[in-house]
């Protein structure tokens, strides 16, 4: 019996760092209404959607920084997301800024959230891995201040019973290493949600910035396939202050295929039906991790050779 769940990949284009969280919001609506046209169950928004790519400048004032974070969600000013969703009966993920008390002590993360069709939280995510650098890198066009302005995730990468199905997420830069995908494949997994705010160029590798487009989609197909999961990646992109950010949004199947993709770099919604029984094909099969993987001889290598080179 088919398992299926219709997906909506919400792709942003810019977002100027003076729009509002209320101005900005709006266009989240809009794409869930469009999303509810269309006949979706779930929708999946970026990374960081509530605000423009701040950790792209260098800031040291608190209070302007903490004016991209979320000290509560819903806040006022997203309470509306939440409400139409519910109303519409759809869940979503949306990625953003968070500003959490924790044990007295004030604590920022970069934050997704899971939230299902009757509007419950579902989970939380925090970014673990966190690219760029933590000091003023004047060399930089731009600068990439997430190991400033964030801490390292602590919620590990847990997968939810929900929407029918097993579902997890990440974060940007999260989908670029093969642990993440491969911490929630042991838990069987059946779709990532993550969104992504990508320069087209990356200055510590310029060479790097033609592969960009391919690397995105190389890492998650392979994630995909690797671990018999939909993956759903979503972008923020555009040129959004003077800094060009790449789209072609993605929804991913277990076979690695990309069965849908934004070909925009502005608001758009890319929508897929998707069969979480798909992943049974793979997981069942050449990724059966019970009667194929040998995580006893991976660490077997790893203390033989202190996994580094040999001399
Ligand atoms: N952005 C980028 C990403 O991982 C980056 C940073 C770009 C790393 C290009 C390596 C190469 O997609 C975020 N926000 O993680």
């Amino acid at each position: 019996m088919a398992r299926m769940i219709t997906v909506g990949a919400a792709q942003l284009g810019p977002i100027a760092r003076s729009e509002s969280r209320g101005q900005v919001v709006k266009r989240l609506l809009a794409l869930l209404g469009e999303a509810h046209g269309r006949g979706c169950d779930l929708v999946v928004f970026p990374e960081l959607a509530l605000t423009t790519f701040f950790p792209r400048w260098w800031m040291e004032d608190q209070a302007e920084i903490d004016a991209f974070f979320e000290r509560e969600m819903p806040g006022p000013e997203t309470r509306p997301l939440f409400d139409e969703a519910g109303r519409l009966g759809m869940g979503f993920c949306v990625g953003y800024a968070e500003l959490a008390i924790e044990e007295g002590l004030t604590r920022r993360y970069n934050t997704s959230i899971l939230v299902d069709k009757a509007g419950r939280l579902v989970g939380k995510y925090r970014k673990i891995h966190l690219p760029g650098h933590a000091e003023h890198e004047p060399w930089r066009a731009f600068q990439h201040l997430e190991k400033r302005y964030f801490e390292v995730g602590n919620l590990g990468w847990p997968v939810w019973r929900a929407l029918g199905g097993l579902f997890g997420m990440c974060i940007c830069n999260d989908r670029r290493w093969p642990e993440t995908y491969r911490v929630m494949g042991l838990q069987g997994v059946e779709m990532v949600l993550l969104g992504y705010n990508t320069p087209a160029h990356h200055p510590p590798a310029p060479e790097h910035d033609l592969l960009g487009p391919f690397h995105n989609h190389l890492v998650m197909q392979a994630g995909a396939y690797q671990n018999g999961t939909w993956v759903v990646g979503v972008a923020k992109c555009g040129r959004e202050e003077g800094c060009d950010l790449i789209g072609q949004s993605a929804i991913i199947a277990p076979s690695g295929e990309i069965v849908a993709m934004c070909a925009t770099l502005g608001d758009e919604l890319a929508t897929a039906r998707c069969d979480l029984d798909a992943t049974r094909s793979y997981k069942e099969t050449v990724f059966n991790f019970a009667k194929h993987r040998r995580p006893e001889h991976y660490r077997l290598i790893v203390e033989r050779t202190g996994a580094k080179p040999p001399a």
